[in-house]
């Protein structure tokens, strides 16, 4: 929590900050004040390849099990642009691949580590682990978009104020506003619990909001954001391979650890995602039938 005398940035909102080895004042009054920070190019091309090649061991060995869930968390699955079987959104990713495991434990996220707390962890097997979204747009796809939400949402099922919870993510393609990508609107981190509730429709309301900022992306940049901000991601006006973006979020736990296993239950705030994006399609169906 910021001090509350603490400065406010005034850096512009599309500031592309540096990744050093602690978390700048600058850069810390930029989060305190917005909610989020981008960080240029953090992973080299080379790492983006080992990334790619471990996703896809991950998917050749899930696809031929016929998985349908980790640990309780459904996949999300379609076709890519050729029509082949495609996951679109992996959950536990490092709990599946010792390489992308002891990446994201490497020295140079330290200061993201210590940013959230002294005592944070990566949660490789906490809440829904490391996540990896592959959206696409083409016929048959299991991700092109997602509507306005905030992390906190698990906190919100149980009626309790979510607990201060950072997003990493790091993002493996170029991505500019035009090509759709992630939205969120500075600030919504410091608004209240009934704000955090009911401020937008979960997952149903795509539409734009006139605060939001479009969060462009080089490949391996890295962002962080408050959990508690509100962020959507715009769909791709782009077709095939072209409109493909894939991000990585890793979620920093404190407190105590909460693993979860083969034999954890599907959380209801995933039952709610699913019926929120099965109503979204029915009714842009009747829509165009209508
Ligand atoms: O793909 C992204 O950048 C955002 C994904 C997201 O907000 C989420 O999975 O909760
Ligand atoms: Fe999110």
């Amino acid at each position: 929590m910021p001090a509350p005398d603490a400065p406010a940035s005034d850096l512009p909102l599309n500031t592309r900050f540096r990744l050093g080895q602690v978390i700048t004042a600058e850069q810390q009054a930029f989060f305190d004040t917005h909610g989020f920070l981008v960080f240029d190019r953090v992973a080299s091309a080379d790492e983006i390849a080992m990334i790619e090649a471990e996703v896809e061991g991950i998917q050749e060995r899930w696809l031929a099990e016929g998985r349908k869930k980790v640990f309780g968390i459904p996949l999300f699955a379609g076709v890519d642009p050729d029509g082949a079987p495609y996951i679109s959104r992996f959950a536990f990713a490092s709990m599946f691949s010792d390489r992308l495991r002891s990446f994201v434990l490497g020295p140079r996220f330290e200061p993201i580590r210590r940013m959230v707390g002294e005592d944070a962890r990566v949660g490789h097997d906490e809440k829904d682990g490391m996540v990896i979204n592959r959206y696409v747009n083409v016929p048959g796809s299991g991700y092109r978009s997602l509507g306005w939400h905030t992390d906190g949402l698990r906190d919100l099922a149980y009626l309790r104020m979510p607990q201060a919870m950072f997003n990493v993510g790091l993002h493996l393609d170029k991505v500019t506003a035009q090509d759709g990508g992630l939205r969120l609107i500075p600030g919504t981190h410091r608004q209240g619990f009934f704000k955090m509730c009911f401020a937008k429709g979960y997952f149903w309301d795509h539409r734009p909001d006139p605060r939001e900022v479009a969060v462009e992306t080089e490949p391996g940049d890295l962002t962080v954001h408050d959990g508690r901000l509100w962020h959507r991601v715009q769909q791709s006006p782009k077709t095939g391979w072209e409109s493909l973006r894939r991000s990585i979020y890793v979620p920093y736990q404190t407190g105590p650890h909460e693993p979860k296993s083969e034999a954890s239950k599907t959380p209801i705030y995933h039952s709610f995602g699913a019926a929120t994006r099965s109503l979204r399609r029915w009714s842009k169906t009747r829509r165009r039938s209508g």
